[in-house]
């Protein structure tokens, strides 16, 4: 790295040793209060900053791309998906844009395999039978749920998280299916006994399942949706760790109140932090505040790569996690 340290604006509070990491290696500022960047203030660090490191929380639009200073470098994403960075936008001014992909992956599936275990065997209404006092003991038909064991999960995007769900699905004794863009291939299809379904519509049908892993593009937006909804069997369920744009909300609710399928996990939604009014309180619902990455582990790690990313950037060598806007 050159001697003068890069500036980098880091827009959220991040993990301790890595906002320690950071101050010894740039020149950066922190928000110690942990406050959402407002729109003016992004287009004021992105004036300002070398580096800008956002998150989920942010919208880096085209405006506040076209808004940015000359100085401005790179785009280090703490997580996974960039579906809240304009990435053509930012490729246009010539900015780089990294990201972190794999350090989240398995703490990602395992959230998604919580809630496929959670909903079918009632795990929520279980415990709020017992904190309401309702548990007079056990007895052979009170509570009965589904069994994951024999039941055909169908995952939607089957990249890493994916991946990581189907060898988890796999050893619960589920049939693995997947619909992606194109076939996995015939060795990660052999590993996890996967079938793939080009046509997500003849799939939906068949399963007991349904995970999404996919990442949120154009090509995603609202993919589930009424008409897909009512493919589904009315004993399947929804699970969704991706983001919340894929599924049409309210059309998921109006499923889940009128039966049209039997449950949902969720754990991302489309207007962060407000959850659809018609999702909240159904019994055949768990929702989660988007804990996918949630551990001391993957959000330090997140970190570290971002760092990683910043460094190998100044010292005029190609980041690691260079998001290619074609691929995305
Ligand atoms: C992150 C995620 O916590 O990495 C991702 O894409 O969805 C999350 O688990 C979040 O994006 C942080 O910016």
């Amino acid at each position: 790295m050159s001697d003068k340290k890069p500036f980098v604006i880091v827009t959220r509070k991040l993990p301790e040793p890595v906002e320690a990491r950071m101050r010894a290696l740039f020149d950066v500022r922190l928000n110690e209060s942990d406050t959402p960047f407002t729109r003016e203030q992004l287009i004021a660090a992105v004036q300002e900053a070398d580096v800008l490191v956002p998150t989920v929380t942010d919208k880096v639009t085209a405006e506040v791309i076209n808004a940015a200073g000359p100085q401005l470098k790179l785009i280090a994403n703490f997580g996974a998906g960039v579906n809240h960075i304009d990435v053509d936008a930012t490729f246009a001014r010539g900015f780089t844009v990294t990201n972190t992909p794999g350090v989240l992956t398995d703490d990602t599936a395992d959230i998604t395999m919580a809630l496929m275990l959670a909903i079918p065997r009632r795990l929520l209404e279980g415990v709020r039978a017992i904190e309401a006092g309702e548990f007079k003991g056990w007895h052979p038909t009170w509570m009965m749920g589904t069994s994951l064991r024999g039941k055909k999960l169908g995952i939607i995007g089957m990249g890493r998280i994916g991946q990581a769900v189907a060898k988890r699905a796999k050893a619960f004794a589920m049939n693995i299916h997947y619909h992606n863009r194109r076939s996995a291939g015939a060795g990660i299809e052999g590993e996890y006994s996967a079938t793939y379904w080009e046509d997500l519509d003849a799939m939906l049908p068949e399963m007991d399942f349904v995970s999404l892993n996919c990442p949120y593009t154009p090509g995603t937006f609202h993919l589930i949706n009424a008409e897909r909804l009512a493919k589904m069997k009315p004993t399947a369920y929804l699970v969704n760790t991706a983001r919340g744009e894929v599924i049409d909300e309210a059309a998921l609710a109006e499923a889940l109140i009128a039966g049209t399928i039997a449950g949902a996990g969720l754990d991302v939604f489309e207007n962060e932090p407000v959850v659809h009014p018609k999702l909240l309180g159904l019994k055949n619902v768990i929702l989660l505040p988007h804990l996918g990455s949630g551990t001391i582990e993957a959000r330090t790690a997140m970190g570290e790569k971002v760092i990683i990313n910043i460094q190998t950037y100044f010292n005029a060598h190609r980041p690691p996690d260079r998001v290619i806007p074609a691929i995305m």
